[in-house]
């Protein structure tokens, strides 16, 4: 047998140690733009991510919706591969079709017009969302944005005044109709409000711009709407009925795909990635995983893999390590495989990016993740406790949880990940059936995340992921230096403080 000599290790047991931070070192200055798919020294990567943060593939965090949500901050999602060919196809194309159209700033919604009214509108303009620009193109200045997609409208009735989901604040903006535009804008501004004034030839108010979904896009409105993409989207596939599914993906328009598999060192994937490059060439992307040693990934790189996904048994909901004993801690896989990925890149001039999947627990995990060589990182815990993940919002004991699952669990049955050829069965569960504390809205904790990786990031001197990689310094932490890391020998005010992620 072989025995590797340390111990493996989590990211719970790592620090990093601050560097010197020069006055460029802002939050504001630092980009956290990162590969997705593998490219040549020279060349640029066919798909990038604005934010180093993807979502996992599982039934209970990657739909469209939260694919649309984590589009819109930069990440992208990987639609769970657990369903129907068909379901999956579906998902994709409704992200894929996701688009805005423009009308001019007078055929905007008004609080005494109905939902149905809403509806209407987007039936007539044929898309999604609605941005309202001065001219009614796409090149006009945009005043705001008109959605319908979000489901607590979606539950409303259709005769609705668009008034009574107003917030008083709405009200009282649309109550000064007719006042100045100095005015209203000291009503907007005293109130911290996002709408736009509309003002007539007599410069007088006419009426405020109605956008529920402003806050997603209030960083840079016109980055979603002026260049006329669509979101990014991935989708995970299996070994088993890739013959079927890929095809009707990339037709779907699926940008990226990834094998979701807990165990990726395999012929099966071997073969997969054979499949695809045969019938596709480079031109449809496809990641493979899970592995956390070097020669899983030497292996998937040389098969032609696009990206290599790390981790065995650090899922918060994987019993893996438990049921079969295998895997490693999470930190110790990460650091072995950027190792084999840069001798790789020095080798072949080919640099294929890495992702660290699970176990991602306190928002400065990230920072190490990315420090210790992840490119990227997928999450599901994380993801699972927003508004936008596709499970159940309860209340259990006076909390709000929302439910997340294993793809290992008898509930996902999605035996196609654990599956090793044989029997198209799971023989025992590798994942349990959980509730997560629901967390709100993925903007907002998004936001507030990468504002602490940021942060550290500039407190380790640097500006981008690649200078983190390259010029972070990390320390192991005994297990009483962890105790002194949280607040300790002081009685807590307000005992929620514990659980600060
Ligand atoms: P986490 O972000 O919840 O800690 O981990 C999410 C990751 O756990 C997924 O991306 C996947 O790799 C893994 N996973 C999903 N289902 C199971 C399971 O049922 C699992 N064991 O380990």
């Amino acid at each position: 047998a072989h025995y590797f000599n340390e111990p493996s290790r989590t990211f719970n047991e790592y620090l990093l140690v601050p560097g010197y931070s020069s006055k460029d070192c802002r939050i504001e200055n630092v980009s956290l733009k990162t590969p997705i798919v593998k490219y040549k020294k020279g060349e640029e990567p066919k798909i990038t991510a604005n934010i180093p943060l993807v979502s996992a593939v599982m039934q209970a965090v990657s739909d469209d919706k939260m694919a649309v949500a984590l589009a819109k901050e930069g990440g992208i999602s990987f639609i769970f591969g657990s369903q129907s060919v068909e379901n999956q196809v579906e998902m994709v194309k409704r992200v894929k079709s996701y688009k805005a159209g423009f009308v001019k700033s007078d055929t905007n919604l008004r609080p005494d017009q109905t939902l149905t009214d809403v509806l209407e509108l987007k039936a007539r303009t044929g898309h999604s969302t609605i941005a309202v620009t001065e001219d009614g193109t796409a090149e006009g200045r945009i005043l705001g944005l008109v959605t319908s997609r979000d489901y607590r409208v979606s539950r409303m009735d259709p005769d609705t005044k668009i008034s009574e989901f107003m917030t008083p604040f709405e009200k009282l903006i649309y109550a000064k109709e007719g006042c100045s535009l100095s005015e209203a804008n000291d009503i907007l501004w005293d109130n911290k409000l996002n709408a736009v004034p509309v003002i007539d030839d007599n410069q007088r108010l006419t009426h405020f711009v109605f956008r529920k979904d402003y806050d997603n896009h209030k960083s840079n409105p016109n980055e979603l709407l002026d260049s006329h993409k669509r979101y990014v989207v991935g989708a995970g596939v299996n070994t088993r009925d890739y013959e079927e599914r890929i095809p009707a993906l990339v037709e779907a328009g699926a940008d990226v795909l990834c094998i979701d598999s807990s165990e990726g060192y395999s012929e099966w994937q071997l073969d997969t990635i054979k499949w695809v490059r045969e019938r596709y060439g480079d031109t449809v992307k496809i990641g493979a995983g899970n592995v956390v040693d070097k020669d899983g990934f030497n292996f998937l790189a040389e098969a032609g893999a696009d990206f290599v996904k790390i981790g065995i048994g650090g899922g918060s909901i994987c019993i893996t390590r438990e049921q079969k004993g295998i895997g490693r801690g999470q930190a110790s896989a990460v650091i072995e495989v950027a190792e084999a990925r840069d001798e790789y890149f020095k080798k072949t001039g080919v640099y294929v990016p890495i992702c660290s999947d699970g176990g991602i627990v306190y928002d400065y995990h990230m920072t190490l993740a990315l420090a210790m060589g992840a490119d990227f990182i997928m999450l599901g815990r994380y993801f699972a406790r927003f508004d936008e993940s596709p499970t159940n919002k309860l209340n259990i004991n006076g909390n709000y949880v929302k439910e997340y699952w294993g793809e290992g669990s008898n509930r996902a049955r999605n035996w196609q990940r654990y599956d090793l050829g044989g029997d198209a069965k799971m023989k025992f569960e590798e994942g349990v059936d959980s509730y997560v504390p629901y967390a709100g809205s993925l903007h907002d904790n998004v936001n507030l995340s990468l504002n602490k990786v940021k942060a550290t990031m500039c407190n380790c001197g640097v500006v981008s992921i690649q200078e983190l990689q390259r010029d972070a310094k990390l320390t192991l932490v005994s297990a009483t230096s962890i105790v002194e890391g949280g607040a300790h020998d002081v009685i807590l005010r307000d005992s929620s403080q514990n659980a600060i992620r």
